[in-house]
């Protein structure tokens, strides 16, 4: 394998004749199949479409050690990054993966055959090692040591890949463009010179600055050029930041920029992964490549540390860089100068001028409580289409999950709730009672222990997704175990708000004021496994809200929930 030059055609291994992909998808269909995840799935693209070349399939063991210990493959040429596809033992016995077997790799989106695999060979890798040699240390605060450690199974199996199909895409379809692709339109455009800018966040005004600092340094044209496989856990989703990426575009010169989405599952690996980066634009047909301030970088360790220092990718590329084929450009922090209205990188500001910043955790908290972002900083479409991602807290949806005993009041804090929020008229809302789930969802389902937390599964399930879309929730089953409560918490607060209040009506008096004779029947035996009888309700020690009708009107209650969806900016100003 080599390295192919800079401007010559690539070798697509998607690209050939149809009767050759109709007999492998053939031959795949009786294949033991491999189902990859959405990291296989990302490389599995780049290796197929000549994003990795030279790779043509998954590291076997002697690439995959000399790329971990020296950054090569086993016949010298420079790959950063192992590329590697992770099976388990159950894989490798069901499949009787050994040397020469022929294995379908599949999309777990719809199950398609993209590609059949020829196994050179099966082994286990050091993952300690491979942590500390290629992320720098074993520590699983790093996300790609988490994936290697919580993800990743304990074998890897390497060979060469057929290609049958790409990964069907279905957004953006129009800026998706394979190297061979991308060259082409470089040529049509009469591109010769191509700085690529990589991003896995928004571009705001200092990136456009940057970027055409570079295009002016180089006498280029621009590629922006971002991640939309897979980035760091937490980034701002990609839908968003395309919407950003093409407000940005007309801010360029007319003709100077140009946008193309990369199918590329991150490693956030700093310094190796710079220089992956640099190979895969060299493979896109870039002839330069910005390495700014902390490439890649994955943040801090667990004990509080960078992982990287800030400029370490850059000079790890400038020791490689007479093997790269694609040139880097090299950008400090650029910051705003508010006296001039300008942007600089750092190590070339006016002296003694006064620089404002905003870091992107700053952008967040900003975008979260709806606190101004100034004019210096982005653009107004980009703004508009950050706070429509991130709604304030009045826009977004929240639950408020009552739970206690049967008959303490929880079904009438509920009725009286959801009229209260119908009256506020600032969301659609939902009333998911213990006895409308039962009927509706979970009419199947008993009370054991095991039951009761499905049902209460569901009920999280439902208003995760209706808090997702903006709605108010009031659920009100028993839901008398705290590991239940909490994982309801856990799915909700992803989405939305989650207020979880305790109805403490005392046992006796929830006996006492049962008009039915529930209580009574289940004291005789005739309900079996009933709460607070026969089975038990365990009190929650992280209520938001603990409230008891029995001294304390519907009235009262409601207007605490209410002053406590206040209070966390959910209700307020209509
Ligand atoms: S849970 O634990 O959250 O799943 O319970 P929930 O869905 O709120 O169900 C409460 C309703 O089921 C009736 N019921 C019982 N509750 C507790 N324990 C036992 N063994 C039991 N058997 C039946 C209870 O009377 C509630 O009925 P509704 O119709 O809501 O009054």
């Amino acid at each position: 394998m080599s390295n192919s030059p800079h401007g010559g055609i690539l070798k697509d291994l998607v690209l050939r004749d149809a009767s050759i992909s109709q007999a492998l998808l053939q031959e795949a269909n009786g294949l033991y199949s491999i189902v990859l995840n959405e990291r296989q799935l990302c490389d599995l693209e780049l290796i197929m479409n000549g994003g990795f070349s030279p790779l043509e399939g998954f590291l076997n063991q002697a690439d995959y050690e000399n790329v971990v210990t020296n950054l090569r493959l086993a016949n010298g040429v420079l790959w950063s990054m192992p590329i590697t596809l992770d099976i388990s033992s159950a894989q490798i016995a069901a499949g009787k993966l050994a040397k020469g077997v022929r294995v379908a790799l599949r999309d777990p989106r719809d199950d398609a055959s993209l590609a059949i695999l020829t196994v050179e060979d099966v082994y286990q890798p050091n993952k300690v090692r491979e942590a500390e040699l290629v992320f720098g240390a074993n520590d699983l605060a790093h996300p790609a040591v988490d994936y290697l450690h919580r993800v990743a199974k304990e074998y890897y199996v390497g060979g060469s890949i057929q290609a049958i199909a790409a990964p069907a895409h279905y957004d953006y379809v129009e800026n998706r463009y394979t190297p061979n692709e991308l060259r082409a339109h470089f040529k049509k455009l009469n591109w010769t010179r191509v700085v690529a800018f990589q991003t896995r966040n928004p571009m705001h005004r200092a990136h456009r600055e940057l970027t055409v600092r570079a295009a002016r340094a180089r006498q280029c044209n621009v590629l922006i050029h971002p991640v939309v496989g897979l980035t760091k856990p937490g980034d701002i989703d990609h839908y968003t930041r395309v919407q950003v990426y093409k407000a940005i575009l007309p801010k360029y010169p007319q003709g100077m920029a140009s946008l193309s989405l990369l199918p590329l599952a991150m490693r956030m690996g700093g310094p190796r992964e710079a220089l992956w980066h640099a190979i895969i634009r060299k493979n896109y047909g870039c002839s330069h490549f910005i390495i700014g301030r902390d490439h890649a970088g994955p943040g801090k360790n667990s004990q509080g540390k960078d992982f990287y220092g800030p400029y370490d990718a850059q000079h790890l590329v400038e020791k490689y860089k007479s093997e790269l084929h694609i040139e880097v450009v090299e950008f400090q922090m650029v910051s705003y100068v508010p006296e001039t209205d300008e942007y600089y990188p750092d190590n070339e500001l006016p002296a003694g001028a006064k620089t404002l910043n905003i870091s992107g955790t700053e952008l967040r908290r900003r975008l979260k409580t709806g606190a101004p972002i100034p004019d210096w900083f982005t653009y107004p479409e980009v703004q508009r289409i950050l706070r429509s991602a991130h709604p304030p807290r009045n826009k977004q949806g929240f639950t408020v999950f009552l739970t206690g005993y049967w008959n303490s009041g929880a079904t009438a804090i509920a009725n009286a709730l959801h009229v209260s929020l119908n009256q506020d008229g600032q969301r659609p809302t939902t009333l998911l009672l213990g006895e409308t789930i039962r009927s509706e969802l979970s009419s199947e389902l008993g009370f054991t222990r095991r039951e009761r937390d499905i049902n209460i599964h569901r009920i999280a399930f439902v208003a995760s997704e209706i808090t997702k879309c903006g709605g108010a929730v009031i659920a009100a089953p028993i839901a008398p175990y705290e590991s239940a409560r909490e994982e309801a918490r856990k799915a909700i607060s992803k989405n939305g708000g989650f207020f979880l209040v305790h109805v403490a009506t005392p046992l006796e008096t929830c006996i006492a004021s049962d008009r039915t004779g529930t209580y009574a029947r289940a004291k005789s035996g005739l309900i079996k496994g009933f709460t607070g009888i026969d089975d038990p309700y365990e009190a929650p020690s992280k209520a938001d809200l603990v409230v008891d009708p029995s001294t304390s009107s519907i009235s009262q209650i409601v207007h605490e929930v209410i002053l406590l969806l206040e209070k966390e900016n959910y209700i307020g100003e209509r």
